[in-house]
């Protein structure tokens, strides 16, 4: 069995944790790995995985070992393959612990997804260490055959195709909601501080069609607060404003987010795993991507809007163009009350093309498949080349 450390340090948000996360429990449900996953925010954690303990400094989650990542660092053996989670930097004292071992682990940094065209380039990349004898790989996740795939649990489209025919109606009625209306949106929002949210609202109010909008707690809440007049949002409360039904959620496990991604018409998505998982659901979604220095994001959105409109007819990429820029500041692009003004011409071409976009990234390994080949064939190589 091989032996797996993944260390995942929370800067920000639930992106790093959420993703290192679904790797460690892939590792170990359907590649039998022994993986330690080593958090330094165990409180982020919990949020996305309500059984974990915080007082715990070791305790088990879905056949992984859950250790809190203190500091200073105490000593323990290096695993076989070691996963630094988004350049988080390891500790010095578990660096020099791998270069004493023979041969030493396989060493990967998980990078962040774009879909920019450099990453296919960069993807395996070695780099060695300027002192010890160790060698860091670059693995990039992405779109296209050339990168490490997108993470996708073995039974997640399974359980989606499960939870559409069997449990949506429950599901809408544990939120307190009937069926959907005929004409009516199901959308969810997740999403950071956002200047284009007053216009969508209004137009959404000011609608011809009915909308119901879930929003789980976070960090949108307050500006969502202000527009409708109240001093603060709740989990429980609900709120109609014209058309607009405002709907707020608690913050919910990764899983229970999954089945509100599946159930709606249409998700607003942020950052880095929920713009995955919305893709998973086979629904239109507009991504905000996470705010960087010199709009450096604004890159990484043009790059996933050219591959993600490639194959939509002309009408519905330039409607989805426009409001994804526009969600995220692009300058130039039309308001969202103009953006908002198509989409119900073009709901039918976006929702047919989001379940086409899904079955082709489907074909795909999964991100975990290719990182276990990745890591199997650099052992299977050091064997080899160990004198
Ligand atoms: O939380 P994020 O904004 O994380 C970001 C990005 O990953 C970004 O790349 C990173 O650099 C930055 O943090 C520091 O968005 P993201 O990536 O979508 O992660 C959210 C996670 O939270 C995801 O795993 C889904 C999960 N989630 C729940 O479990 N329950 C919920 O109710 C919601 C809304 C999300």
């Amino acid at each position: 069995m091989r032996t797996w450390d993944v260390f995942c340090s929370v800067i920000d948000n639930y992106g790093d944790i959420g993703v290192s996360w679904r790797l460690a429990r892939s590792l170990a449900c359907v590649h039998g790995a022994r993986v330690r996953l080593w958090v330094d925010d165990l409180a982020a954690f919990q949020r996305i995985r309500p059984e974990i303990r915080l007082e715990r400094e070791q305790q088990q989650c879905d056949g992984v070992t859950v250790c809190a990542w203190r500091a200073p660092f105490a000593s323990t053996p290096p695993a076989e393959v070691v996963v630094e989670a988004f350049g988080c930097t390891l500790p010095d004292s578990y660096v020099v612990d791998m270069a004493t071992q023979s041969p030493p682990p396989v060493w990967i940094n998980l990078e962040y997804l774009s879909a920019e065209p450099w990453v296919a380039a960069h993807h395996g990349l070695p780099s060695p260490h300027p002192r010890l004898p160790l060698t860091k790989y670059f693995f990039f996740p992405g779109y296209t055959a050339q990168t490490g795939g997108l993470m996708r649990e073995r039974d997640l489209l399974t359980r989606r195709t499960h939870f559409l025919a069997a449990e949506t109606a429950a599901y809408w009625q544990s939120l307190g909601l009937a069926a959907p209306e005929p004409g009516e949106w199901r959308v969810s929002l997740f999403a950071y501080e956002n200047p284009a949210l007053a216009e969508l609202l209004d137009a959404w109010a000011a609608g011809a069609d009915a909308v119901t909008l879930l929003v789980p707690e976070g960090r949108i809440l307050p500006q969502l607060a202000d527009w409708l007049d109240k001093p603060g949002l709740h989990a429980g409360e609900s709120v109609r404003r014209g058309a607009l039904d405002v709907r707020v959620l608690p913050f919910v496990s990764q899983d229970d987010y999954d089945r509100l991604l599946w159930a709606c018409d249409l998700n607003f998505v942020r950052g880095e795993d929920s713009c995955v998982r919305a893709q998973w659901a086979a629904r239109p979604l507009v991504w905000q991507a996470y705010p960087q220095a010199e709009a450096a994001h604004h890159d990484k959105l043009d790059a996933l809007l050219a591959i993600y409109t490639e194959s939509l007819a002309p009408g519905a990429a330039q409607l989805l163009t426009d409001t994804w820029r526009r969600w995220n500041g692009v300058p130039g692009a039309p308001d969202m009350a103009a953006c908002w003004a198509g989409w119900r011409a073009q709901r039918d071409e976006l929702s047919r093309h989001a379940a086409a976009w899904q079955a082709q990234l489907a074909a795909r390994p999964s991100l975990t498949d290719a990182l276990v080949d990745f890591a199997e064939s650099t052992l299977k190589y050091r064997v080899f080349s160990t004198p």
